[in-house]
């Protein structure tokens, strides 16, 4: 039983299986009890996922660093006429993911910047580019900001971009774009103004009503409070329960390096486990909570997987978004390194596909 009055009763809450509510999530941030918040988080895991940690084999394609946005956490975005602006073509994009196929990855993530002026034609022609050189690929592709791009682009609606999309290959949405519901936050990271809470939740909301599985973000560690931490996780449980469809929640660690924001220290090792636990208890209907080691480093994500988290993400090789100090762009695990880290968590590594079955390769 925990010494802190207000954890205890939480256990209470958990033990009987009673949902989590904001109170109960501020409470398990603010306390110094980290071991049972930590125990708690891992009874909810190994409830669901018994002594398995996930991982998948991956590479990240980041298709450009344009972007029409200014977002101040942001290190990676770059105007046309910077000297590193890069954007790669249809072809460049498809050879990434024939390399990535022939050297046994089963999922591309595409992601890039909100380009000015690529037509949606150019998506369009890269994901049914991929889905022709490599059939059994899976597409996890575009976060919602740039759906909503595209919709402006093409001018249509989020369904008819979805749509078009799914008809030359993609399979599913990562979950990028989320940062922090609210608009205070907003306010002071991001120099535009729109409603991007309302067209993420757009977004996701109609990809699940397509049964396109997606996934869901939050970018914490910068400006935001823990109490708008709980509430962008009981806002995504309560899309959640309205319309199922969500795979994984990834908790995105803040790198400040490069970023406007560089100025804040980023948070502490503590946080990030903390924050990957009280994900775990509080979105009690998304199943999986990965703990993406090209944020928080192999070894914190290792003992994160002690903390609620089940998944590791995967392989990647090579990552444009965020380095971490000391990191270049080339970041990847072997297989090995991945299985090993599991193995040494006394966990047992298990190889998914994009959809969570286990990867048979004999
Ligand atoms: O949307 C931007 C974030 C996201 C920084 O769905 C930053 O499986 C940290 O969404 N420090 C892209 N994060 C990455 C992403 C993702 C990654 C891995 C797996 C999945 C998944 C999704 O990266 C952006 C933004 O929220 N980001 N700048 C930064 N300085």
């Amino acid at each position: 039983m925990s010494s802190d009055p207000d954890i205890t009763a939480i256990e209470r809450k958990v033990a009987a299986g009673e949902r989590l509510d904001q109170r109960d999530g501020e409470a398990l941030f603010a306390t110094t009890d980290l071991h049972t918040l930590g125990a708690l988080a891992h009874v909810a895991r190994t409830q669901r996922h018994g002594n398995v940690a996930y991982y998948n084999v991956n590479r990240h394609i980041n298709y450009t660093n344009v972007c029409v946005l200014r977002c101040r956490f942001c290190g990676f975005r770059r105007t046309p006429a910077d000297s590193d602006a890069y954007t790669l073509t249809v072809e460049q994009i498809v050879e990434q993911a024939r390399q990535a196929a022939s050297a046994g990855a089963t999922e591309v993530h595409v992601v890039g910047g909100l380009h000015p002026s690529l037509p949606f034609d150019y998506y369009l022609d890269a994901v049914r580019a991929i889905r022709a050189a490599c059939p059994a690929l899976h597409i996890k592709a575009f976060t919602a900001i740039e759906i909503v791009h595209f919709a402006r682009l093409a001018g249509t609606t989020i369904e008819g971009v979805l749509e078009a999309l799914v008809a030359a290959g993609l399979d599913s949405l990562p979950g990028g774009g989320a940062e922090v519901f609210s608009e205070r936050v907003h306010a002071e990271t991001f120099n535009y103004r729109g409603k991007a809470s309302a067209d993420w939740f757009a977004v996701h909301r109609a990809a699940h009503a397509m049964h396109l599985p997606t996934n869901a973000t939050m970018l914490y560690g910068h400006v935001e409070t823990p109490a708008e931490r709980v509430a962008h996780m009981i806002q995504l449980r309560t899309l959640q329960d309205e319309a199922p469809g969500f795979q994984a929640f990834v908790p995105l660690s803040f790198i400040p390096a490069g970023s406007q924001l560089s100025h804040l220290p980023g948070p502490t090792g503590v946080d990030d486990l903390r924050t990957v636990a009280v994900a775990r208890l509080m979105l009690d209907n998304i199943p999986h909570i990965k703990a993406f080691w090209v944020m928080t480093g192999a070894k914190l994500s290792q003992v994160a997987l002690h903390f609620g988290a089940d998944d590791l993400d995967g392989t990647v090789v090579t990552y444009d978004i965020t380095h971490r100090e000391g990191a270049g762009k080339r970041q990847e695990m072997t297989v090995e390194q991945i299985e090993t880290l599991i193995r040494q968590a006394d966990l047992v590594p298990v190889e998914r596909d994009s959809l969570y079955q286990p990867v048979r390769r004999d």
